[in-house]
C-alpha cells in the first residue's frame, strides 16, 4: 500500500503558503506514488494559483490529489501515515486524538520556511516531543545546502524546462495573449510587494535605451503601475506605454504557467519563497524582493542567500546583484547606473545561475528527502 500523506495547510497572506503546499502535494503524488489529502482554509486563495480547484466544493479530487476545505469544525476523520503541518499551522485537536488514538506509527512533519541562514542545518531533523502527548513532530527546514531538507523540484523539471524551445515558448505567448517581442526588447516579469521601489523601477525602464516589455500579473503592483502610468485601472491584457517602456497586464497565471513565463522573460522579479526558487530553476538573471519580517529579520535572510549564491561568481557580478537587490528591498536608492550595471552583465549572470542551479540539482529535492525521511520512521 502506498503511504498516505496529509498536509495542513493555513494561508496566512498571499499565495506562497498554498503554492509551496500545492507543488508538494503535487510531487508527493507524481513522483512518489503517495495517497495525498490537502487541507487547505482558503480555497479561493489556492483557486488562483490552480484554476481546477472550485472554491466552493469543500471536497474534491484535482491531480490525483483530494482537496478539504479545513473549516473551524473538524470533522472525525482517520490520520495519514505522514502528517505534514506547513508553516507551523496548529493541527485541529481533534485530528491530534485520532493520532494518539492510532495503532500504526505515523510520523509528524512541520515544514518550516524556507531560508540560507547557516543555523538552519543544525535545527534540520530536530525532533520536538509534544509537551503533553506521547508524540513527536520533527522540523522540516527547505534550504541550499546538503544537511537542509533541499528545495522542492519535481523530477521531469529539468527536461520540461530544456524542451521548452523557441517554438514552445511563442506558443505559449500566444496562448497567453502575451507580446510578441519585438527586434533588441528586453522581456521582464515582474511580481514583488508593495514596499518595492516600483514608480523608480518604471522610470528608469521608461528611459532605457532598448525596449521593455514589462507583464505584470494582475493585483496590486498591475493597479499601482496603471496609476502611475495615468490609467484608472489595470484591466487585464491591457497595454500601457510611456518611452522606451511597454507594460501588460496579464491574468495571474496558472502555477505551472507561471514557470513558463519565468523562462519565457530574460529577467525576472520574484517575491516570497516559491517564486524564488521557481527564477532559480528558470536560470534567466533574477531580482528577489524579500518578505519584509518584523524587527527587520529579513535582511539576514537576505545576506545569508546573497552569499551562498553570489560566492561562485565573479567579483564584479557579485556585487552588482548585491548592489540591485539590496536597492528593490529598500536598503539603498534604485538609480540608472545600478540597473545598467546589472543589464551589462546579463550574460555572465546566466552563466553563473547555470551553475548555481547545477549545483543546487546535485543535492536530493525536498519531496525526496521527505519520503525517505518518514520511509525510515514508519
Ligand atoms: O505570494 P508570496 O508573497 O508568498 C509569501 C511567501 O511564501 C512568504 O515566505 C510567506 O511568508 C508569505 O507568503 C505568507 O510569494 P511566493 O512565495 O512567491 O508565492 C507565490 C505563488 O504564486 C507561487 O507558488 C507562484 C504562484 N504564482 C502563480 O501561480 N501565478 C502567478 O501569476 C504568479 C505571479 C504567482
Amino acid at each position: 500500500m502506498p503511504p498516505r500523506c496529509d498536509i495542513f495547510c493555513t494561508v496566512v497572506d498571499n499565495y506562497g503558503d498554498i503554492g509551496v503546499c500545492w507543488r508538494l502535494a503535487k510531487q508527493l503524488t507524481q513522483d512518489h506514488r503517495q495517497v495525498v489529502k490537502l487541507w487547505i482554509d482558503d480555497l479561493l486563495s489556492f483557486s488562483r494559483i490552480a484554476p481546477d480547484v472550485n472554491p466552493s466544493m469543500q471536497r474534491q479530487s484535482v491531480q490525483g490529489i483530494e482537496i478539504c476545505q479545513w473549516q473551524a469544525v473538524f470533522p472525525e476523520v482517520e490520520p495519514a501515515d505522514v502528517v505534514i503541518e506547513a508553516f507551523a499551522c496548529e493541527l485541529p485537536d481533534v485530528y491530534i486524538a485520532a493520532m494518539l488514538r492510532k495503532k500504526r506509527q505515523l510520523v509528524w512533519i512541520n515544514l518550516e520556511y524556507l531560508s540560507a541562514e547557516s543555523w538552519v542545518v543544525q535545527y534540520h531533523g530536530l525532533p520536538s516531543p509534544h509537551p503533553r502527548f506521547s508524540l513527536t513532530k520533527t522540523f522540516f527546514f527547505p534550504g541550499f545546502v546538503p544537511g537542509t531538507g533541499g528545495l522542492l523540484r519535481e523530477n521531469n523539471l529539468t527536461v520540461q524546462r530544456e524542451i521548452f524551445d523557441a517554438a514552445a515558448e511563442q506558443a505559449f505567448l500566444q496562448r497567453k495573449g502575451i507580446l510578441g517581442r519585438r527586434s533588441n526588447e528586453i522581456r521582464i516579469s515582474l511580481f514583488c510587494y508593495d514596499t518595492a521601489p516600483i514608480e523608480k523601477l518604471v522610470q528608469i525602464l521608461s528611459e532605457s535605451s532598448a525596449p521593455v516589455l514589462l507583464i505584470v500579473p494582475k493585483g496590486n503592483t498591475a493597479d499601482r503601475i496603471a496609476t502611475l502610468l495615468g490609467h484608472a485601472t489595470a484591466r487585464t491584457n491591457g497595454l500601457f506605454k510611456q518611452q522606451q517602456l511597454t507594460v501588460q497586464i496579464i491574468p495571474f497565471l496558472e502555477q505551472t504557467d507561471y514557470d513558463r513565463l519565468l523562462w519565457s522573460c530574460d529577467i525576472n522579479f520574484v517575491r516570497g519563497e516559491d517564486s524564488f526558487v521557481r527564477a532559480q530553476w528558470a536560470i534567466n538573471p533574477f531580482i528577489w524582493n524579500i518578505y519584509p519580517q518584523a524587527e527587520e529579520a529579513h535582511w539576514k535572510k537576505l545576506d545569508a542567500f546573497l552569499a551562498l549564491y553570489t560566492a561562485g561568481m565573479p567579483a564584479e557580478t557579485a556585487a552588482v546583484v548585491r548592489d540591485l537587490w539590496i536597492c528593490w528591498n529598500g536598503g539603498n536608492e534604485m538609480n540608472n547606473t545600478i540597473w545598467m550595471n546589472f543589464l551589462e552583465l546579463r550574460g555572465s549572470l546566466t552563466q553563473c545561475n547555470k551553475k548555481w542551479a547545477l549545483q543546487l540539482t546535485g543535492q536530493t529535492d525536498l519531496a525526496s528527502n521527505l519520503v525517505q525521511f518518514t520511509e525510515n520512521q514508519l
